[in-house]
């Protein structure tokens, strides 16, 4: 992934057509576009191959199996063109493995979830993020998730992780800052609803640039 702009757009809309008008309007304003199950489910995986041919794309599956049911989940999404594939850490490092496995024989970047972002998140994840966040790195993971609703635990988390990466959701929609996620060492924003949701995507892209950008020069 290309750090350009340190934003990449969560494209839950439900429809193949909304989806790529987002994609040709958007695509210059995000560094990826992430595709999760709600565009997935409603317009197929061959979604994945068409915004992969227009832009990087975070395939967002959050896997969670056994090791052999998690590479067939990988092989399918990135043989379908996507860049990355996110994982959950909790099923263990033998099936975290597979998935990294799977990303380096295609080239790609496997991204770990940590600690979510939504409340709920304190409840069984946030205990154990810190040992997610180990279990990444000794997993050959390119970067993990890490919430922008909770600076203070991406700071945990980088001290963790070192140089990997950490992309962080949470911006907007969920009331998390831009700037504060950043300066707690987030390397990109995901951002969805305040974005795709709006009436007027490009500029709120444009916002959220210029946020990163003072960000940057207060560095
Ligand atoms: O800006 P939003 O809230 O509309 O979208 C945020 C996106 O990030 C949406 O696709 C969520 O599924 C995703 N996300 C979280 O909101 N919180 C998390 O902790 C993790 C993710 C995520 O992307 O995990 C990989």
């Amino acid at each position: 992934m290309n750090k350009k702009n340190s934003l990449i757009l969560a494209l839950d809309v439900l429809s193949r057509d909304k989806a790529l008008e987002l994609t040709e309007q958007l695509v210059d304003h995000f560094d990826a576009i992430k595709v999760g199950y709600p565009l997935i489910l409603h317009a197929g995986l061959g979604i994945v191959e068409e915004i992969s041919s227009i832009s990087p794309v975070i395939a967002d599956l959050k896997i969670a199996d056994t090791p052999n049911t998690n590479r067939l989940i990988c092989e399918a999404v990135l043989g379908a063109g996507a860049d990355a594939i996110i994982a959950q850490a909790f099923p263990g490092k033998d099936s975290l493995v597979a998935c990294a496995d799977c990303a380096e024989s295609f080239g790609a970047d496997l991204f770990v979830v940590t600690e979510m972002s939504h409340p709920g998140a304190e409840q069984f994840m946030a205990p154990l993020a810190e040992r997610m966040a180990r279990l990444a790195v000794e997993s050959g993971a390119s970067g993990v998730v890490a919430p922008a609703t909770r600076p203070e635990r991406i700071r945990m988390i980088r001290s963790i992780i070192g140089d990997k990466l950490i992309i962080s959701p949470g911006v907007g929609a969920q009331g998390g800052s831009a700037g504060e996620a950043l300066q707690a060492g987030a390397d990109y924003l995901i951002v969805g609803r305040s974005v795709y949701g709006s009436a007027d995507p490009v500029a709120q892209a444009k916002e959220l640039a210029a946020q990163v950008e003072q960000s940057r020069r207060s560095n």
